[in-house]
């Protein structure tokens, strides 16, 4: 079931549902290696989601920047790699958005506790955004903001669930989005948080 949201975004709703025992279960391997850390702002502020990466780059924020790195810069070896199970569930949900052979280089994986929001922006870091980022929602279920091109654009408010997925592409690949503060619950395949995966092509 393909929904569009706007033109270049796509909806895929439950489409992760199946595979989300997998997925999570693969996580667990990526959080051995690189644990979940709350990074800093350039501004100096702790970032309020708990974020960790897999595949050959990673996002990195610190007091100098944003940017995508080979190194977890918290032990100083590359990001663990990406899951089979994460490369094929990316590829398959870009293909039924339409954009074929996407092959990602990075999976910012975000978790959100109760409380912890993500405040409106654009994803800009990335080089080339002709590619589309997918992104697999796990867990609680958020309120997700999508704005336009400018930061002051009216926002539509979108739940997202477990198992739901988007593609952002075209267009929309550089709206202002963000999620609202996550309300307290308990999932039966997360507990008290929301995950989410952020398939990219970064370099
Ligand atoms: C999340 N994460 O639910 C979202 C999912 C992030 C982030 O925003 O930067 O880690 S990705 C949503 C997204 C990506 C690219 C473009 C657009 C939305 N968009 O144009 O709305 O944790
Ligand atoms: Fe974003």
């Amino acid at each position: 079931l393909a929904l569009p949201i706007v033109p270049g975004a796509v909806l895929l709703r439950g489409f992760a549902s199946d595979r989300a025992p997998k997925l999570l279960e693969a996580l667990e391997g990526v959080l051995a290696a690189s644990p979940w850390r709350h990074m800093i702002t350039p501004g100096g502020f702790r970032m309020s989601v708990a974020m960790t990466n897999c595949g050959p780059l990673g996002w990195v924020s610190d007091r100098t920047g944003y940017r995508y790195d080979a190194i977890d810069p918290g032990n100083g070896k590359p990001w663990p790699a990406m899951p089979q199970a994460f490369r094929e569930l990316a590829g398959a949900a870009a293909s039924a958005a339409g954009f074929d052979k996407f092959k990602p280089d990075a999976c910012l994986v975000n978790r959100y506790e109760p409380g912890a929001r993500l405040s409106l922006h654009q994803d800009r870091d990335e080089h080339d955004y002709g590619h589309p980022i997918v992104s697999v929602s796990l867990g609680l279920p958020a309120v997700f903001l999508f704005g336009g091109p400018q930061r002051v654009d009216k926002s539509m408010r979108l739940p997202l669930v477990h198992g739901d997925v988007v593609v952002w592409g075209g267009p929309a690949r550089l709206h202002h989005h963000g999620i609202l503060p996550l309300k307290d619950g308990d999932h039966p395949s997360t507990g008290r948080c929301r995950i989410n995966l952020t398939f990219r092509k970064a370099g």
